[in-house]
This record gives structure tokens, C-alpha cells and sequence, in this order.
């Protein structure tokens, strides 16, 4: 009985593998840079989201697909707030996007115009981080008030993403957030990783990220 979920897991992923490496094939081929984004939910991936799209808009052509269980709030905020196209995509109950979904909802876009196509995962540190999207570049946010243990308890998030953003660093006098040891514990994951510190409430620390992402999409 175990076996048999275990082995329908496996082949689920296999499945997405194949079809995420046809998105990444796709993408390159028209030269789109495609970030995804993860993080848990209320971390400020939208907060910030907004904020590197108004850095990045002029000089490269955005589109950012939301996603959700339901609702269709945060593309609404992103279309009202930087004036970039911004879709929802429902996942009907789903935990996590396929590579599957990201494919069909790219065809909502003028593909061929983007330079930049950004996805804001579902909030949740486990099951996305299993789910190859397409994506050149995986992105996790963590914010200060989440605790800096959790490279700790949600191995695979931190390991297989390139860049782990500690978001919310306004709130650090009231939190007893420790960086160095986050350091460490996300460089055990994946000592690859690029660490970057924000607030995008309080504007800081976000110019860098921007301008280390820009390095990123111009070499696309
Ligand atoms: N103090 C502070 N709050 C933030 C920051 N970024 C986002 N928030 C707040 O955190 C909450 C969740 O933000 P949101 O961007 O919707 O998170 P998401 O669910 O990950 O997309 C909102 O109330 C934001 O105003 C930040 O840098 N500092
Ligand atoms: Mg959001
Ligand atoms: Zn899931």
C-alpha cells in the first residue's frame, strides 16, 4: 500500500520533470528569464514583488503569474501597483503549480514581448520546492518573524533555491531573528545560495537584489 503512493509520487514527478525542462526549453529559446518565487504565505513575496517590478519595468518587459488556491487579490495588487500584466492562475485545491500549469498559463501573455516572466508560488515551504516549475532562477524568501530555524526544518526549500532573500528586516528589534546562524543553516542546504537581507516596506536592501537579478536576465 505505501509503495504503491511512494511509486505514483515518483511518477508524478517524473512526469513534471519532463514537461518543466520542455518550459525551460521553450523560455530559452525566446530569451525569457523566469523567476520563481517561494516562500510561505505573509512572508512578503508580493510586498516585494511590487517593489522590484517598479526597479526592473523600465527596462525590461515583465509579465508575473500569480498563484493560488483562489483569489484573485494579488494580481490585482500587482497590476494596480506597477502597471505590468499580472494573471491569476487557480490551482483547484492544489498545494504547489506544475510545470504543466505554467506552461498553459503562459499562453495568457504575449510570450514573444517578455524579457522577464516572474511566478509567485503557492505560500508554502514543502511541496513547490519538489515541483520543477521552468525556472532559470528559484527564489525563497523567509521572513524575520518565521524564525531563523527554519533552513532547519524545510531542507529541500533552502536546496534548491538559488537565492534565499530574509525579508521583513525592519522587524528586527522585536524579533530575536540571529543571521549569522540563518546564514549558516541556508549554506548547509545549499552552499551555493546567494543571501540577500530586505525590508521592501522600508525600502532597504532591495536596490541590490534588483541589481543583482538585472545581472542575472541580461546574461539570458
Ligand atoms: N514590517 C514589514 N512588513 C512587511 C514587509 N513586507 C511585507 N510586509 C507585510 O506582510 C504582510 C504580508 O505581505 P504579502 O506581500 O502579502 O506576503 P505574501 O503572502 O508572501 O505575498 C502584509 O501585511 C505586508 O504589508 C516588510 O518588509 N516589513
Ligand atoms: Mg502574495
Ligand atoms: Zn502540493
Amino acid at each position: 500500500m505505501d509503495f504503491k503512493i511512494v511509486q505514483v509520487k515518483e511518477d508524478v514527478l517524473v512526469e513534471n520533470n519532463q514537461k518543466a525542462k520542455e518550459v525551460r526549453e521553450m523560455l530559452h529559446k525566446k530569451h525569457i528569464f523566469f523567476l520563481n518565487v517561494m516562500a510561505s504565505p505573509g512572508s512578503g513575496k508580493t510586498t516585494l514583488l511590487c517593489n522590484l517590478i517598479n526597479r526592473l519595468k523600465d527596462k525590461y518587459k515583465i509579465g508575473v503569474m500569480e498563484a493560488d488556491i483562489d483569489g484573485d487579490v494579488d494580481a490585482e495588487r500587482i497590476s494596480k501597483r506597477t502597471g505590468v500584466k499580472a494573471i491569476q492562475v487557480h490551482t483547484s485545491g492544489a498545494c504547489h503549480l506544475t510545470a504543466q500549469m505554467v506552461e498553459d498559463a503562459t499562453k495568457s501573455f504575449e510570450i514573444d514581448d517578455l524579457d522577464l516572466l516572474i511566478l509567485e508560488n503557492i505560500g508554502n515551504l514543502v511541496c513547490p520546492a519538489e515541483f520543477d516549475t521552468g525556472s532559470n532562477l528559484n527564489m525563497m524568501l523567509l521572513s524575520v518573524p518565521e524564525g531563523h530555524d527554519k533552513p532547519l526544518k524545510y531542507p529541500l526549500m533552502f536546496q534548491v533555491s538559488n537565492v534565499a532573500v530574509i525579508t521583513k528586516i525592519d522587524t528586527l528589534p522585536v524579533f530575536d531573528f540571529d543571521f549569522d546562524k540563518c546564514e549558516e543553516y541556508i549554506h548547509r542546504r545549499n552552499p551555493k545560495a546567494k543571501v540577500f537581507k530586505v525590508s521592501a516596506l522600508k525600502d532597504e536592501g532591495v536596490d541590490e537584489l534588483a541589481k543583482y537579478l538585472s545581472s542575472l536576465i541580461d546574461q539570458k
